[in-house]
C-alpha cells in the first residue's frame, strides 16, 4: 500500500471511530433521559443530584447486562474451571466510576452528563460507597476480583450481604464516635437479587445415627433453626474485555414456613422475632481489626455465607451436569483468612452426609480444592471457638473436626514419634486450659496449599507461626505479595497523572503495569519533569481544598504533605508519627526562627469501637493538631489534619496528592501493607520499616529512593529476648524526653494530664511495638526527608522512579501468580452474545 492510500485509509478509520463516538455519545444520552424518566420518575427540572446518578448507573449498568449474559453462557457452555474467592468481606468502593473506566465511556459520560448542566464528579460521589470490609483484608478482594476480570479468569466472588457496612467516623471534641453505615438506604443499582437460587442454612440442634438402606451407618443433622440465604449478584466487569464475573453475597432471610408454623399457633410475636433473629444474622459487619470478637453471631456469619456458597456450587456442579465426584476439578476454592475455614468442615459434611460419598473421597476432595491465605502475624488475631459455643451452633462440625483431628494425629504420631508436644500444638483442638477449636489448623489441615502475603511474611508464618505445619508438609507453602489494582488507584484515583503517563507511554500501562518502567528514560527530560510536578501540585491542591472545606483548617499545598492513612492500631504507630510531630514543635518552640521545611502531616483511618488505646491515639493526634495549627510561633510550618471517616472514597482523593508515604508499623508485625503500594504508585516516597512489602517496594525502587529506618525483625526479636526497658531509650534521648514529658503534662489536653497518661504509661513501662527504641532512628530519618524536599528536581526525580517501579505491585501480577501455582485456571475469553444469540 502505498503511503497516501494508506493516509487514506487512517483517515476512514479515524472518521469511522469518530463516527462511532458520536453515536455511542448519543446513545449514552438518550439512554440517560430514559433512565431518568423510566427508573427515577423524573424530567430534569425536578430531578436531584441523586436522580441523575442513579439515572448514569442504570445507564452504565445496562450496558453491563450484554457483558454479563455473554460471561455466564461462555463459562455454562465450557463448564470452565473457577476460582471461588470466599471471604468475609469485600471492601469494594463505588461502582460507577470504575464501571465506566472499564467500558471505556468515562471521558463520554462527563461530556454527556456536562452538556446537561452537570458535572461527573458531582454524580460520582453520590454514590453510597460499599463499605463491606474494615481495611486491608477486604480492599485486597476487591482489587482481587477487579483483576480476575480483567485477566478474563473465571471467578465468583462470595461473601456477605451486611446490610450496615463499616461504621461512618465522625469526631467530637478530637474523639471517635461511630454512626451506622445504612448505606442500602437510597437502593443499590448494582445488584440484582436471585430469591430463586435461595439456599437453606441449618443452625443447632443435634446429630443423630441411622442406616441406610445399603445398612451402612450414617449420620442426620437435625437442626434447631433454619435460615434462608439469598444470593444478591453484582457485575464485576473487566478493562477493556467482555469478562463481567459476579460477586454474589448472601442475605439471610427467615423461612415463610417456619414464620407460618408459629403464626398459625397464634404466636404472631414469637414469629416475627424469629424473623428478625434471623436476619441478623446479615445485619452487621464486625468492626474489629486484628483482634478477634469471639461472638456466637460471627462464628454463625461465617457458617452461613460458607454452606450458602459451598451449597451454590453444588448447584451448579449439577446444572453443568458435572458428578460431584470432580468438584475440585471444576472449583478452586480459596479462603481468604481462617474466616471462612469452617468451609472444610462443611465441604466434608454436604459431601460425606448429603452426597452420600465415601470419607476418604470426600477428604480427597476436600484438600484438593482448598487453598488458605493467611493475613496476619498477631497472635490475638488467630482465630479460635470456644468448644461449647461451637458444639451449641454446628454440633455436626464439631464431630467431622474430630473425626478430621483424630485422622490428621494418627499421620502426625507416625511422624513425629512420641513428640507429644509438636501433637498438641498441630492439634486441631486446643487442650491446655479452656477448650477451642483452632480455625488455622483446620485451614491447614484441610487444604493444598498455604500462603503469606509477602515475602517476610511468608518466612515469618514458616518459621513461628504455623512452623509445625511447615514442617510437617513444607509443599504446601508459597508466598503471593499481595498488589492492587491500578484502574481504580491510578486511572480513577489519579486522572491527571494518568493523562501524563498516557501521552508519554501509550495506554498500554493500564493492563500491564511493568510498562511503566518506561518513564524511567523520561527523568532528565526537564518538560516531562515540570509537569509531573504540575500533576502532583494540582492534586495536592485539591486535597487542600477539600481538607480546609471540611476541617476548616488552612493548608499549603507547597508543603510537604507527610501521609499515614489506614486502621489505627498500636502496630502501626501513628503514635510514633505524633512524637515526631512533637519533636518538631518542641525545635520550633525553643528556636521559633528555626528553618524548617514546611509540612503538612495528613492522618485518616479507625479504630475499632472497643478499642481504647487506638481511640486514644486518634485523640492525641487531633489534640497535637489543636495546638499546633494555631500556635503563633508555628507560622504554618506545621499543619496536622486528622480527616474523618477514612474510606475508599476518601482514599482516591488522597493517595494521588501525597508526598511521603508513612509506612512505619513495627518490623515484623505488618503482614504485607497494600496501602503502601497506592502511594507509590501515585509517585509518593516512602518513609517505612523492613516490614510487610515495604521490603520488596525498597528492592523495586532501590535503597536510595526509599527513606528506610528502624530495627530489623531479628533485632527487635533479639531485644524482645534480652528483655526490653523503654525506660532507658527515654533517659538516653534528650529529644524523645522532651517529646513524652511535654505530652504527660498534659500540654496538648488544657493542663490535663490525665488525658494522655495511659499511653504515656504504656510506652514507659512496657512499650510493646517499640517506638521508642525506633524513635532515635525515625526523627534522623525524617530530617534525611526534609533534607531531600528542599531540592524539588531531585525529589520529583526520586518521585518518577517510585511509581516507574510500581509494576510489581499491580494485583494483576499477583493474581497471576494464584492461577498459575495455586488454583491452576485459565483464562476463558468472552465472546459478546447479539441480542439474537441472548435471545435464541
Ligand atoms: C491485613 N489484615 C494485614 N485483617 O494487616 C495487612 O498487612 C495486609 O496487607 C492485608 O491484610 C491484606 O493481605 C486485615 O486487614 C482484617 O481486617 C481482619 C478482619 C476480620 C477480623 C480480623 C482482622
Amino acid at each position: 500500500m502505498d503511503s497516501s492510500s494508506a493516509g487514506q485509509e487512517d483517515d476512514r478509520e479515524r472518521r469511522g471511530i469518530s463516527e462511532r463516538a458520536s453515536l455511542d455519545k448519543r446513545a449514552l444520552r438518550r439512554s440517560f433521559l430514559d433512565n431518568l424518566l423510566y427508573v427515577q420518575g423524573k424530567f430534569p427540572r425536578l430531578a436531584t443530584k441523586n436522580d441523575y446518578y442513579l439515572a448514569l448507573a442504570h445507564t452504565v449498568r445496562d450496558r453491563l447486562m450484554q457483558r454479563w449474559i455473554s460471561t455466564a453462557a461462555a463459562y455454562t457452555t465450557q463448564c470452565s474451571r473457577t476460582v471461588c474467592y470466599l471471604s468475609a468481606e469485600f471492601l469494594m468502593g463505588p461502582h460507577l466510576g470504575n464501571n465506566l473506566i472499564n467500558l471505556g465511556i468515562y471521558d463520554v459520560a462527563a461530556e454527556v452528563v456536562g452538556e446537561l448542566g452537570l458535572d461527573l464528579e458531582d454524580l460520582l460521589y453520590q454514590e453510597e460507597e460499599p463499605g463491606l470490609g474494615n481495611g486491608g483484608l477486604g480492599r485486597l478482594a476487591a482489587c482481587f476480583i477487579d483483576s480476575l476480570a480483567t485477566l478474563e479468569v473465571p471467578a465468583l466472588g462470595y461473601g456477605i450481604r451486611y446490610e450496615y457496612g463499616i461504621f461512618h467516623q465522625t469526631l467530637s471534641d478530637g474523639w471517635q464516635v461511630e454512626k451506622t453505615d445504612k448505606w442500602l438506604r437510597f437502593g443499590n443499582p448494582w445488584e440484582l437479587a436471585r430469591p430463586e437460587w435461595a439456599v437453606e442454612i441449618k443452625f443447632g440442634g443435634h446429630t443423630e445415627q441411622y442406616t441406610d438402606e445399603h445398612q451402612r451407618l450414617r449420620v442426620r443433622w437435625v437442626a434447631a433453626r433454619i435460615v434462608n440465604g439469598v444470593p444478591y449478584d453484582t457485575p464485576i466487569l473487566g478493562y477493556h474485555v467482555n469478562t463481567a464475573n459476579t460477586l454474589r453475597l448472601w442475605k439471610a432471610e427467615a423461612p415463610e414456613s417456619f414464620d407460618f408454623g408459629q403464626f398459625n399457633r397464634g404466636d404472631y410475636a414469637g414469629a416475627v422475632t424469629q424473623k428478625i433473629v434471623s436476619e441478623n444474622l446479615s445485619k452487621v459487619l464486625y468492626p474489629n481489626d486484628e483482634q478477634e470478637a469471639g461472638k456466637e453471631l460471627r462464628l454463625q456469619q461465617q457458617f452461613f455465607f460458607v454452606s450458602c456458597s459451598l451449597q451454590d456450587m453444588l448447584r451448579i456442579l449439577q446444572i453443568q451436569r458435572i458428578p460431584v465426584e470432580k468438584f475440585h476439578e471444576k472449583f478452586a476454592v480459596q479462603l481468604n483468612d481462617t474466616h471462612p475455614s469452617i468451609g472444610v468442615a462443611e465441604l466434608m459434611r454436604l459431601l460425606v452426609d448429603e452426597q452420600l460419598l465415601a470419607w476418604d473421597t470426600a477428604w480427597d476432595i476436600t484438600c484438593k480444592s482448598f487453598g488458605y491465605t493467611n493475613h496476619t502475624l498477631m497472635p490475638e488475631a488467630l482465630e479460635r471457638w470456644s468448644l461449647p459455643l461451637f458444639q451449641r451452633v454446628l454440633p455436626r462440625h464439631l464431630e467431622i473436626i474430630y473425626e478430621i483431628n483424630a485422622r490428621f494425629l494418627d499421620q502426625v504420631r507416625i511422624r513425629f514419634f512420641g513428640d507429644e508436644a509438636r501433637i498438641a500444638r498441630l492439634s486441631l483442638i486446643e487442650e491446655q486450659g479452656p477448650r477451642y477449636v483452632r480455625m488455622a489448623n483446620l485451614a491447614c489441615v484441610g487444604s493444598h496449599a498455604i500462603n503469606g502475603v509477602a515475602d517476610l511474611h511468608t518466612e515469618l508464618l514458616k518459621q513461628d507461626v504455623l512452623k509445625d505445619f511447615y514442617e510437617l508438609c513444607p509443599e504446601k507453602f508459597s508466598n503471593k505479595t499481595n498488589g492492587v489494582t491500578p484502574r481504580r488507584w491510578i486511572v480513577l484515583a489519579n486522572p491527571r497523572l494518568t493523562s501524563l503517563i498516557t501521552e508519554t507511554l501509550g495506554d498500554g500501562w493500564i493492563r500491564d503495569l511493568d510498562l511503566l518502567r518506561g518513564l524511567e528514560s523520561h527523568i532528565d527530560d526537564a518538560a516531562f519533569v515540570q509537569r509531573w510536578q504540575a500533576v502532583k501540585r494540582a492534586n495536592k491542591a485539591d486535597l487542600a481544598t477539600h481538607i480546609e472545606r471540611r476541617l476548616q483548617i488552612s493548608i499549603d499545598p507547597d508543603s510537604l504533605f507527610d501521609v499515614q492513612v489506614k486502621r489505627i492500631h498500636e502496630y502501626k504507630r501513628q503514635h510514633l508519627a505524633a512524637l515526631h510531630i512533637v519533636a518538631l514543635y518542641c525545635r520550633i518552640k525553643a528556636n521559633p526562627n528555626i528553618e524548617m521545611v514546611p509540612r503538612t502531616f495528613i492522618f485518616g483511618g479507625k479504630a475499632a469501637p472497643g478499642y481504647h488505646m487506638a481511640k486514644l491515639m486518634i485523640k492525641l493526634i487531633t489534640a497535637i493538631g489543636d495546638v499546633v495549627n494555631f500556635d503563633p510561633d508555628v507560622r504554618g510550618r506545621l499543619k496536622v489534619a486528622f480527616l474523618p471517616n477514612f474510606s475508599v472514597t476518601n482514599g482516591q482523593r488522597i493517595y494521588p496528592a501525597a508526598d511521603l508515604s508513612e509506612q512505619i508499623s513495627t518490623a515484623g508485625k505488618e503482614a504485607s501493607g497494600t496501602g503502601n503500594m497506592k502511594f507509590q504508585m501515585n509517585g509518593a516516597l516512602t518513609i517505612g520499616t523492613m516490614d510487610g512489602a515495604n521490603i520488596e517496594i525498597m528492592e523495586e525502587v532501590g535503597k536510595e529512593n526509599f527513606f528506610q529506618f528502624g530495627l530489623l525483625t531479628p533485632e527487635v526479636y533479639a531485644w524482645q529476648a534480652r528483655g526490653y526497658r523503654p525506660q532507658e531509650c527515654y533517659e538516653r534521648s534528650p529529644a524523645l524526653r522532651e517529646v513524652i514529658d511535654l505530652i504527660g503534662s498534659g500540654y496538648f489536653a488544657r493542663g490535663d494530664s490525665s488525658v494522655f497518661k495511659p499511653l504515656i504509661d504504656v510506652l514507659l513501662r512496657y512499650d510493646p511495638y517499640f517506638l521508642l527504641a525506633d524513635f532515635d532512628s525515625y526523627v534522623a530519618c525524617q530530617d534525611e526527608v526534609s533534607a531531600v524536599y528542599k531540592d524539588k528536581h531531585r525529589w520529583a526525580r526520586m518521585a518518577i522512579l517510585n511509581s516507574a517501579r510500581s509494576g510489581k505491585f499491580s494485583s494483576d501480577r499477583t493474581i497471576r501468580q494464584y492461577c498459575s501455582e495455586i488454583w491452576n485456571v485459565d483464562k476463558v475469553p468472552v465472546r459478546l452474545l447479539s441480542q439474537e444469540d441472548v435471545e435464541a
